[in-house]
């Protein structure tokens, strides 16, 4: 397992990311920063069209995208994980596979939507073919759902690792405790996934808790518990890595990744009213699309003119799913009752 550390306070500027590890690629980095900075362009579409009435509701990963990504790199390259992502998980459901199309026709509302043809709040539910079996928008529900979901896949032989994902807040929440205790009891192969932002919504996180380091809670349950730096991908693919392994032979693991949550909790909310001046300024120095880009660079993988090009093209893609989804329609409402009772 990796060994306990606590998140960044480093110097701005000179941040970098962790040394590669072993058996990561080069290329595997590439890619992973490629689907980094195609989240972000679309997380930030999604916030302007909102604020040009397109787009009803949106909750921002920007911030969280090194916890996310790095978690499923190490899921990918295991290739027998499935998720439970939470409503900050964007970048982690791009990453995943959801194309540019797909997410601004959910966002938008439009009948091209995959997830519920632009009849529920955006990106919620199962998306199966990016392994994704369910995501919703209350709080913690995701939890007891994947204990169960991993309970089933072990009854089934399945070899499934079951990552579940959740913010700090959602840890007052009592399924928390019920989802751990039953996967510890079962030692059953989930790990937990808590990207702890320090806020709920506007409440701090020492309104929440006593606590200082929610990892601190996986003793009381009877299994490991590790915090990492979040906003470090390497940091975050090999804590998850490791966990895997872990989760395969012994049971639950739990992974709180402190993040930064660089937008309003969602478009909705001004946290101007709540956030000390000056704090989202000093968070985004940790910018992990930035960190990454720096370190590749740094190692000689990539130099600045590709990274233009990465950012152009992810630039690109965003505007074409845009003007495609704005022009496509929503959905009949003779689909209404579709897929209530059934696929
Ligand atoms: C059961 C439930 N209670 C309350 C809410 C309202 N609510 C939505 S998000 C949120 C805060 C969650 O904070 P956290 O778990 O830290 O996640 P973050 O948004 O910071 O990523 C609350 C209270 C909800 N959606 N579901
Ligand atoms: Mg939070």
């Amino acid at each position: 397992m990796p060994r306990k550390r606590t998140t960044g306070t480093q110097a701005s500027g000179a941040r970098s990311q962790s040394p590669l590890p072993k058996g990561l690629k080069k290329t595997d980095l590439v890619d992973y920063y490629t689907r980094m900075v195609q989240a972000r362009s679309l997380d930030e579409r999604i916030w302007a069209l909102n604020r040009q009435g397109k787009v009803p509701i949106a909750a921002s990963s920007q911030g969280h995208e090194a916890a996310q990504l790095g978690s499923l790199l190490a899921a990918e390259k295991d290739g027998d994980c499935f998720l439970f992502p939470y409503y900050r998980d964007l970048a982690l459901k791009v990453a995943a596979g959801l194309t540019p199309v797909q997410t601004m026709m959910s966002f938008m509302g439009k009948a091209g939507d995959p997830y519920s043809s632009g009849r529920q709040f955006p990106l919620q539910g199962a998306d199966l073919p990016n392994k994704i079996i369910q995501i919703s928008n209350v709080v913690a529900a995701g939890l007891t759902q994947s204990v169960g979901y991993a309970l089933g896949a072990r009854m089934a032989g399945e070899k499934t690792v079951v990552f579940t994902y959740f913010g700090d807040g959602a840890t007052s929440q009592g399924e928390v405790h019920e989802a751990m205790n039953f996967a510890a009891i079962h030692k059953l192969p989930v790990i937990f996934i808590c990207e702890n932002n320090r806020y709920a919504i506007s409440t701090p996180q020492h309104s929440q808790m006593v606590v200082e380091e929610i990892s601190s809670r996986a003793a009381s349950y009877g299994f490991p518990g590790f915090t990492v730096d979040g906003m470090d991908m390497i940091q975050c693919y090999e804590a998850t890595r490791e966990a895997i392994t872990h989760a395969r032979s012994q049971g639950p693991v739990l992974l709180e990744m402190m993040v930064e949550r660089f937008m309003s909790h969602t478009t909705d909310d001004d946290d101007r009213r709540y956030r000390p001046e000056g704090e989202v300024e000093r968070a985004r120095e940790k910018d992990p699309v930035i960190t990454l880009a720096r370190t590749l660079i740094e190692e000689g993988i990539l130099t600045q003119k590709q990274v233009d090009a990465i950012a152009a093209k992810a630039l690109k893609e965003t505007d074409d799913a845009t003007d495609l989804a704005e022009a496509s329609s929503p959905p009949h409402e003779s689909e209404l009752h579709n897929s209530v009772y059934g696929p």
